[in-house]
């Protein structure tokens, strides 16, 4: 399926990666904006970095190859004393140093290694496309199936290609979606097909704030599926192993790595944080996709997960199994509060309750909330109420899932959303208070695209302020905010 079988933006809902795919590539084109046009007035207690990433074709994918195989753009809209400013750079992988010299693709095929050019043999296949953070002075770009990238966090030059903790990674590969301990600041993260390709075992790990390990564990999965975030709470890890499947034969076709295998149930896996991980218990729940958490806690033995689920493969580039022919209905997800009781030792199964009528993916929270119970969440949508007779404009939602009250920002006509960010008022500011931001693509303008800032307490009161791009920038898929404190100096 190529981008053009879409049904048009608006009419569809929003799915993850959605700008990455209606923006076209930039080609190696980096970017260097001093001191950005601005509408309205950067707030004064605004100062720290927005990192983004996302897939950003090197050269032209191959035929047949996903938007998802984009080499990793990264970009910092860079903000202090009351003006901003915008850098983008490719991420210098080893991948795409290997390409760079040959001046070609030389991994035509998404997370199948078969096509490889020989070249290549023992060189990382990360593109660093889909997350990136700040963690001890680094920034750290992820892509799943590798070990992160390091870069520096103000210049955005590639200082580590292969980052392992100092070679305490036992790991070949990495989550795009560690957490940051709300009490500790630890890391913790995982890695799938842990020991390589086609492997069934994820270890599980933590990191303290200044980079050393302090435990990891083995553990095996039903069956080799995508696990793309997990959660973390004060005392256990949540797995989700969903149906996108690993495809041998399709991949001997030169095929992706993945399709959508509708008869797998999706799985909830639950162990104690910091055990050995044989305490895993696997909850079995019905054919589901469920891809990003938005936020995670427990009580007592209870353990409850928000996230994005839909009826099946979210994802409409990713293949069905046995001719099931992609609905865009069943691959839009609600907000789905997961849950499992431990203390019932037969319960073989999870429960699930949507919490909201928006359709969306990408959800946020405040990220100081990721391993402590949390109350607000945002997510990219369409206007889940529009006036009668008038498409639904994309916009962001806020949710306080205490009070199930929800807002919407109406980011207008022709526009499409990326993944939003929160950025805190300062260091303790209480949950959700600062500003949600995120890049809009005006379609209507060639791409030409803004930096919206919002007061995240008053989503509907409208951007406080517009960082006004000249064009059209990296698309992303997901994005980080850094605190000016958290960064070095210089
Ligand atoms: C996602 C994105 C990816 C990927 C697997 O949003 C999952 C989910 C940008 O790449 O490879
Ligand atoms: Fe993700």
């Amino acid at each position: 399926m190529s981008m053009d079988d879409l049904p048009p933006a608006g009419a569809r809902p929003q799915i993850p990666g959605a700008i990455a795919m209606h923006a076209p590539p930039l080609f190696r084109t980096e970017m260097d904006i001093a001191d950005c046009e601005v509408d309205g007035r950067l707030p004064a207690d605004l100062s720290g970095a927005f990192y983004r990433v996302g897939p950003d074709a090197q050269y032209p994918l191959a035929p047949g190859n996903i938007p998802f195989d984009g080499e990793g753009h990264a970009s910092m809209f860079r903000f202090k004393d009351g003006h901003v400013s915008y850098k983008s750079r490719y991420v210098r992988n080893q991948r795409y140093m290997a390409q760079a010299e040959a001046h070609r693709i030389l991994f035509p095929m998404y997370r199948n290694p078969h096509l490889d050019d020989p070249s290549v043999k023992g060189l990382t296949r990360g593109t660093s496309n889909t997350h990136i953070i700040t963690y001890d002075g680094k920034l750290l770009a992820f892509k799943e199936d590798s070990p992160p990238v390091a870069m520096n966090p103000l210049t955005l030059e590639t200082i580590d290609p292969v980052y392992t903790f100092d070679g305490q990674l036992e790991s070949k590969t990495f989550t795009a979606h560690p957490k940051i301990d709300s009490e500790n600041g630890n890391l913790i993260a995982f890695g799938y097909e842990a020991k390589g390709f086609n492997t069934d075992d994820v270890n599980v790990f933590e990191y303290t704030p200044q980079g050393r390990k302090i435990w990891s564990a083995w553990i095996k999965v039903p069956y080799i599926g995508m696990i793309h975030d997990f959660a973390v709470t004060r005392r256990h890890v949540i797995f989700l192993v969903i149906p996108l499947a690993i495809d041998l034969e399709q991949m001997q076709r030169g095929g992706i790595h993945w399709s959508w295998d509708g008869s797998k149930p999706t799985y909830f896996g639950v162990m104690r944080r910091g055990g050995d991980g044989s305490d895993i218990r696997w909850f079995k729940g019905p054919e589901r996709s469920a891809t990003h958490v938005m936020g995670a806690f427990e009580d007592g033995e209870k353990i409850y997960v928000d996230m994005e689920m839909s009826a099946y493969n979210p994802f409409p580039f990713m293949p069905m199994r046995d001719g099931v022919r992609w609905d865009p209905v069943k691959g839009a997800s609600h907000i789905t509060r997961l849950s499992v009781d431990l203390s019932d030792k037969s319960l073989t199964s999870y429960s699930m309750e949507p919490l909201y009528p928006h359709v969306g993916a990408l959800p946020r929270q405040d990220d100081r909330y990721h391993t402590v119970p949390y109350r607000i969440g945002f997510l990219p949508c369409p206007d889940p109420t529009p006036a009668a007779g008038k498409p639904a404009n994309a916009g962001y939602a806020r949710f306080d899932n205490q009070t199930r009250a929800t807002q919407f920002f109406d980011a207008g006509p022709g526009t499409l959303l990326a993944e939003a960010c929160f950025a805190p008022r300062s260091k303790n500011a209480p949950e959700g208070h600062g500003y949600l931001m995120g890049v809009a693509t005006r379609q209507h303008e060639n791409g030409r695209c803004d930096l919206i800032i919002l007061d995240a307490e008053h989503l509907d009161a409208g951007p406080v302020a517009t960082v006004r791009l000249p064009g059209r920038i990296a698309g992303q898929i997901h994005g980080w905010w850094t605190a000016e404190e958290q960064l070095p100096t210089g």
